[in-house]
């Protein structure tokens, strides 16, 4: 390690003194003058890692659906996932390291993760459409490059892109073509192989909506649009040109405010979705005839799929261990569908997609989403060779459909969950309303309170339970006594500084108090 030039690159990139920040949900987030040094040490950290274990790391900046003042990081993972939890530790470290500490915070670093410091180091960078982001991924490559890394730039690429290539990088071409035409070719591909079975193709096209929340997925669906089939036109609104990243539209808003996005006109019936601000989050919506607006999150999307994959194993005789992953903050009408009338097993983890993928990939397949609309489907490795035996019985062409490949096998995609639902929705020959109507989602609420120390919340059983504050849970449990059908939970937010406050009631009115009260609770 070159300290001397280290020293010299680290005094361009200087950390405001007294501020500490933690490798969240997602990785670091936050006001993106605050990050410009995180930036670099997550360069210097991704050169490591790639030291660490031989392979190419990511390092996306993007804060997702957080407003575009924000900004942040995530490494990902040499088979794109996110990064190993034994390492957020080390990233937080060293993004809190005074300066005189750097040098000695990365040789520690060094030794406990066994880094052999004459490996080669390999890094491909991507960012989102955010301002500040150009200037933030110099930032990340100036860590990379003082460590004697070799980097790739993708610059502007949706999240699941980076995590794509990444995967194709670290696999040597097995996932696909670690190339932007190498993922539209593998979506397209896959998604004409489902489609082409489909009753209603060759009825003329299916028409959608496209909310992108005035960011990167604009850029990258127009980019993907020659390699869509003529089956699936989209339509893109929020691209970005006129309004602020993520302002009054986009998947999070949308989901939050049960309500449709600002510059999206939509007609009864009509089958409309939202991304998130980098892409890996995708809701549909409509509005009825009677002009209400319908929400189908992604618990209904985890719902769609299931039916879909169930009744496909059924069809070829497969015995294949599937389970579908929620958290808690998933319907409880969703848990009930899924469990009882679908008869397939759910199980609830903590919230981040990390913690779901990590759990999914005990089954042969793993359906997994956050209610947000974050999510894909897994495969396992017995679950492709099963099916590659059972391919040449099949009607419809099992070996396209599993490993699912219009589903990322590294993490949410919003481009290709949408190529999926478009792909099942026109198989099934359901309108989005027969969708929506699988079943009805209980009364909720979702608030968020500013506190003084967020971290002074600890929870158990999947965050569905608070341990401290002491007396906060009994307090919880004594409200939600008041209403039918109730349940409710706090945890701290990983990405915001709030704490997020859940309830369901047997009506929105109930749901809203309950919530309401739980959040006096808080203080
Ligand atoms: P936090 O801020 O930890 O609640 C939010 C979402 C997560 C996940 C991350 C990363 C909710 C309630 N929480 O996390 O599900 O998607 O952002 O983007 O939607
Ligand atoms: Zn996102």
């Amino acid at each position: 390690m070159d300290f001397e030039a280290l020293k010299k690159y680290s005094a361009l990139h200087p950390k405001p003194a007294r501020l500490t920040l933690q490798y969240g949900t997602a990785g670091f987030r936050s006001k993106a003058e605050q990050l410009d040094h995180v930036m670099f040490r997550m360069g210097l950290l991704a050169a490591l890692r790639s030291r660490a274990t031989g392979s190419t790391i990511g390092v996306m900046v993007t804060a997702s659906h957080n407003p575009e003042e924000d900004n942040g990081v995530k490494l990902v993972d040499p088979l794109g996932e996110m990064l190993h939890p034994s390492w957020e530790e080390y990233a937080t470290q060293l993004a809190n390291a005074e300066e005189q500490d750097l040098q000695k915070t990365l040789t520690e670093i060094c030794q406990k993760a066994a880094v052999n410091q004459q490996k080669d180091a390999s890094v491909f960078i991507g960012r989102d459409t955010r301002p500040s982001s150009k200037k933030l991924s110099q930032a990340v490559i100036d860590g990379v490059s003082v460590l004697g890394g070799q980097y790739h730039d993708y610059g502007l690429v949706t999240t699941p892109q980076l995590h794509y290539v990444v995967c194709c990088q670290n696999t040597r071409g097995q996932y696909g073509k670690p190339t932007l035409e190498g993922y539209y070719q593998k979506l397209s591909k896959a998604f004409m192989e489902l489609i082409k079975k489909s009753p209603g193709s060759g009825e003329g096209q299916r028409h959608l909506k496209i909310d992108c929340a005035n960011g990167i997925g604009a850029l990258k669906l127009s980019e993907m649009q020659p390699y869509l089939p003529k089956e699936v036109l989209v339509h893109i609104y929020n691209d970005g040109t006129k309004e602020k990243l993520n302002h009054l539209c986009g998947a999070d808003f949308v989901k939050v405010h049960q309500k449709p996005p600002k510059g999206l006109d939509m007609k009864p019936n009509e089958r409309c979705c939202s991304f998130d601000g980098d892409a890996d989050r995708i809701v549909y919506y409509y509005t009825d005839t009677a002009g209400h607006f319908h929400l189908i999150d992604g618990d209904k999307i985890a719902t769609l799929i299931s039916i879909f994959l169930k009744e496909l194993l059924a069809k070829v005789g497969q015995t294949l261990k599937m389970a579908v992953i929620q958290t808690a903050y998933a319907n409880g009408s969703s848990t009930r569908y899924l469990e009882e009338t679908l008869q397939v097993p759910v199980h609830c983890v903590k919230t981040g997609v990390k913690h779901l993928h990590h759990k999914a990939q005990e089954f042969d397949i793993g359906v997994y989403f956050e209610a947000n609309g974050h999510g894909t489907v897994s495969t396992s490795m017995q679950c492709i060779i099963s099916a590659a035996k059972t391919y040449k019985k099949c009607q419809i062409s099992l070996r396209m459909i599993l490993p699912f490949p219009p589903c990322s096998q590294t993490v949410g995609d919003a481009i290709s969950d949408m190529l999926v639902i478009e792909a099942i929705l026109s198989l099934k020959g359901l309108t989005v309303h027969q969708w929506d109507a699988f079943y009805t989602d209980f009364p909720n609420r979702l608030l968020k309170v500013q506190v003084a120390d967020r971290q002074v919340i600890d929870t158990t059983d999947a965050e569905r339970r608070a341990v401290t504050p002491p007396g906060l849970q009994e307090k919880i449990d004594a409200l939600v006594k008041k209403y039918k059908f109730s349940r409710a939970f706090v945890r701290p937010s990983g990405t915001e500084d709030v704490v997020r406050i859940y309830a369901e009631a047997d009506t929105q009115e109930n749901a809203d108090a309950l919530a309401h009260e739980v959040s006096l609770a808080v203080y």
